[in-house]
């Protein structure tokens, strides 16, 4: 008999591991407590972008490996792919999670496997998730196998990612551990690596807090470097040469789900020790403050910025927290003619006019670069009417790669008004 796995919350991680376990021989309930999610589902249709899911759903809707309902049923093993989002005051909010949670109890059955892999604050595990399965009658470290498995795959590669990388998987204990690092076995050709529950919360967190700190030291040197009159991009690629050295790309800001959230959930356990992490998101939340700072160095209020880019990173239609989005309401708030292009982006998604290409871009002042989509490297310049003058270009991402004769070329390497010594070689 097929092994049953359920998962709970079907957006962007939990419906790519529902089809992937379904592809791998697991009966699956995808569990989701939208209504239009899971009768979309059902249809075969994908609610996400994600590249590869809709022929994959199509696949094992069809061949009836995977159904979507509101409710858990009786299953071997139990997946939590639920959101965790940041409450007001920068704690992670666990509402989902315990739901999630609480909701398998009516059919939760002894030696069943339960894994969370939303991300949570360090000790979430073992302080929030067994008191509630303690609370219901189990022992958690006996009667079932609990375990914490953090997803780190990339959205635009999910599909790939979850076969491929390296898996952590924390148990409550060793047992634990190991009969839910042979749940993923069944699909994973990456490493699987067993440790405790508290560890594979923590190096989950700490995977991204590196990030986001590493990124904040680019945005602090590009900053530095401005006043000095450097080359902030040259330093990095001169400094990367060094076998040890690996400094991040500085940009607008730091975007997404989970480099500038995952802080915050291990500041809150130690607010008094966190205080490099705490520093690092400032610096990274003042980015988009500090590209208004170079806008109004080269155009005055009421002149046209022609803004590309809304996704909070290349490629993907991803606008959740984007620095692109801040950047936009402000320059709009403070009298700016803003026009916006993303080939990515839905209007549906945002709440200022998007337009074409070529709307957005003729007869502009400025071109504000805010995302690093592959496309912005191919723009025919040709094509837009410029009026007289050359355009200045500002381009955060450091995208373009040609740079057309009549138009003002700056990037976080060459600001506007850097000093003219500033060697160009
Ligand atoms: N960014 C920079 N400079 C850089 C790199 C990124 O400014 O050098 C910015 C990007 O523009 C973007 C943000 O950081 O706004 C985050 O982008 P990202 O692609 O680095 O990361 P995410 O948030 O899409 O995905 C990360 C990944 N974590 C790591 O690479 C350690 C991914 O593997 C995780 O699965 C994901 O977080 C997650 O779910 O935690």
């Amino acid at each position: 008999m097929k092994k049953r796995v359920c998962v709970l919350g079907l957006g962007y991680i939990g419906l790519p591991t529902s089809v992937i376990f379904a592809d791998n021989g697991w009966e699956v309930t995808g569990v989701d407590i939208n209504e239009s999610v899971v009768e979309q589902l059902n249809n075969g249709q994908v609610h996400i972008e994600e590249k590869g899911l809709p022929d994959l759903l199509t696949k094992v809707v069809e061949n009836k490996s995977f159904i979507a309902q509101y409710i858990p049923q009786k299953s071997d093993v139990f997946i939590i792919t639920v959101p965790t989002p940041l409450n007001p005051d920068g704690s992670a909010n666990l509402n989902y999670v315990k739901d999630a949670v609480e909701s398998i109890i009516p059919v939760l059955e002894k030696d069943n496997i339960i894994i969370i892999e939303s991300t949570i604050p360090p000790r979430t595990t073992r302080d929030v998730v067994a008191p509630i399965l303690g609370n219901a009658g189990f022992d958690p470290e006996n009667d079932v196998y609990l375990a914490h498995c953090p997803e780190r795959v990339l959205p635009g590669k999910i599909l790939y990612e979850l076969v491929e990388n390296n898996r952590i998987v924390g148990g409550i204990n060793s047992l634990s551990a190991n009969k839910a690092a042979d749940v993923y076995r069944t699909f994973v050709n990456g490493k699987i690596m067993e440790t405790s529950t508290e560890s594979a919360e923590m190096s989950k967190l700490m995977e991204n807090t590196y990030r986001d700190v590493n990124i904040a030291l680019a945005n602090e040197l590009t900053k530095i470097s401005n006043t000095l009159g450097i080359d902030t991009l040259e330093v990095i690629e001169l400094a990367n040469e060094h076998p040890r050295v690996n400094i991040h790309q500085p940009g607008p800001g730091v975007g997404g789900h989970c480099i500038a959230i995952d802080p915050y959930f291990v500041m809150e356990k130690d607010r008094k020790n966190s205080t490099l992490m705490h520093t690092a998101r400032a610096i990274n939340e003042s980015m988009p403050d500090f590209v208004i700072n170079q806008v109004t160095k080269l155009v005055s209020k009421g002149s046209k910025i022609s803004v590309l880019g809304v996704a909070y990173k290349g490629n993907v239609d991803d606008v959740r927290n984007s620095p692109s989005i801040d950047i936009i309401e402000k320059l709009i708030n403070e009298g700016y003619e803003v026009n916006v292009y993303d080939p990515f982006v839905k209007q549906n998604q945002v709440n200022f006019k998007l337009d074409t290409i070529k709307d957005t871009v003729d007869s502009t002042d400025l071109v504000l670069i805010l995302t690093d989509h592959e496309c912005f490297k191919e723009l025919d310049w040709s094509k837009f009417n410029y009026g007289v003058n050359n355009i200045n270009v500002l381009d955060t991402k450091n995208v373009l790669e040609k740079i057309p004769s009549n138009i003002n070329y700056y990037n976080f390497g060459y600001l506007p008004q850097m000093s003219q010594e500033l060697q160009k070689v």
